[in-house]
């Protein structure tokens, strides 16, 4: 995921408002009084310290994801690696103490205008500090926490939730690599995927002009039955209906793969009702597949379900795959595209 800010610790935090006070110094001759020049000073170091640490502090609470803004398969990712109440009440924290500095800063300016001795001065600079370092120190636990969390973020795919999605889903050596690299316009990217040592790959291409669309495969996660998940690989799946817009479901139905017709069958019939998103069927392999071979495949999909779209390819050399395009394009992105614009125009 991209655009996570930086998490400072509260130790990097104090260290940097010690080091933004004292790197400022007088640069006035000093022809003032000394308690003129002191307090000019230390007015522009604590104006200085007090705007390091709101940055530093705005920038976390600000620039953290909201959860409750996010598109639905990061935040079911998010919620699967991170306390949802903790991460609130985190950024709530580090939110408000963002006020706590601001009257901090109040205070501090006052006391160092109204001080009429060098003693006052310095006094009032070490009120300031030691408010601080007390607030910096009671985020530490929070800052800890979101600090843990940014890494975690940072490692989420890094896709776009609002491009129309196609997921590709068969048994391994079906060909849904081959088919990724067959309509995408550049090799496909690899993200990580969370929990699982596994990968998306996502490949774009444009239609109609300027309409990006993304197909994403993910190896080793749609190409098993779903029953052989532990809670949060099927989790980090399921994830993954938030984004297809439409399922392509790839079958081998030669003995290449070395997956029995059956058990593919079984598989689409479970990602069919794991997912709600339309589904699309390749027969893949039709340069070397039988005749029996393919008929048998299309009369097992047709069982399931009569009305699903079927079509034979051989994603070896890219053939049929033109067509599966333009079926999606006419029968999903192209609906998709109106009904958005329908909706804009009510408003
Ligand atoms: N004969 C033939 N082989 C294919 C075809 N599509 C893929 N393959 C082969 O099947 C194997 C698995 O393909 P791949 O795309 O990696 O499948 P994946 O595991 O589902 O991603 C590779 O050796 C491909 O060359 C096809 O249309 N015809
Ligand atoms: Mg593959």
């Amino acid at each position: 995921m991209r655009g996570i800010p930086y998490v400072p610790t509260s130790e990097e935090l104090w260290n940097g408002v010690v080091g933004v006070y004292f790197s400022l110094q007088s640069r006035s001759p000093s022809v003032e009084p000394g308690v003129d020049r002191l307090r000019r000073l230390e007015l522009r170091r604590v104006r200085e310290a007090r705007k390091y640490l709101f940055d530093a502090l705005s920038g976390v609470a600000m620039g953290m994801p909201f959860l409750d803004s996010l598109h639905p398969f990061y935040r079911e990712l998010i919620e699967l690696m991170i306390d949802r109440a903790t991460y609130k009440h985190s950024l709530a924290k580090v939110g408000h103490a963002t006020k706590a500095v601001a009257s901090i800063y109040r205070d501090a300016v006052m006391a160092i205008r109204s001080a009429t001795t060098n003693m006052d001065i310095i006094k009032a600079r070490r009120n300031f500090l030691a408010r601080v370092k007390d607030l910096v120190t009671d985020l530490k636990p929070e800052l800890d926490f979101l600090k843990a969390a940014a890494v975690k973020l940072e490692g989420l795919p890094d896709i776009d939730p609002g491009l129309f999605t196609i997921v590709v889903a068969g048994m391994p050596n079906v060909g849904k690599s081959s088919f990724v690299r067959c309509v995408s316009s550049s090799k496909p990217k690899v993200a990580e995927y969370p929990f699982t040592t596994r990968e998306l790959h996502v490949g774009h291409f444009t239609v109609l002009n300027d309409v990006k669309v993304q197909v994403i495969d993910t190896p080793g996660l749609l190409d098993r039955p779903l029953s052989e998940r532990n809670r949060i690989e099927l989790q980090a799946i399921l994830a993954l209906r938030h984004l297809a817009s439409v399922i392509v479901f790839i079958i081998d139905p030669t003995h290449h793969s070395g997956y029995p017709l059956g058990e593919q069958v079984d598989l689409l019939r479970e990602v069919r009702s794991s997912f709600n998103s339309p589904t699309i069927v390749l027969i893949n392999k039709i340069d070397i597949a039988s005749d029996t071979e393919v008929s048998a495949a299309l009369d097992n999909v047709k069982l399931i379900d009569n009305s699903l779209p079927i079509f034979r390819v051989s994603t070896i050399n890219c053939g049929g795959c033109r067509d599966v395009i333009d079926h999606i394009v006419d029968n999903h992105v192209i609906p998709r595209i109106k009904e958005a614009l329908r909706q804009r125009s009510k408003l």
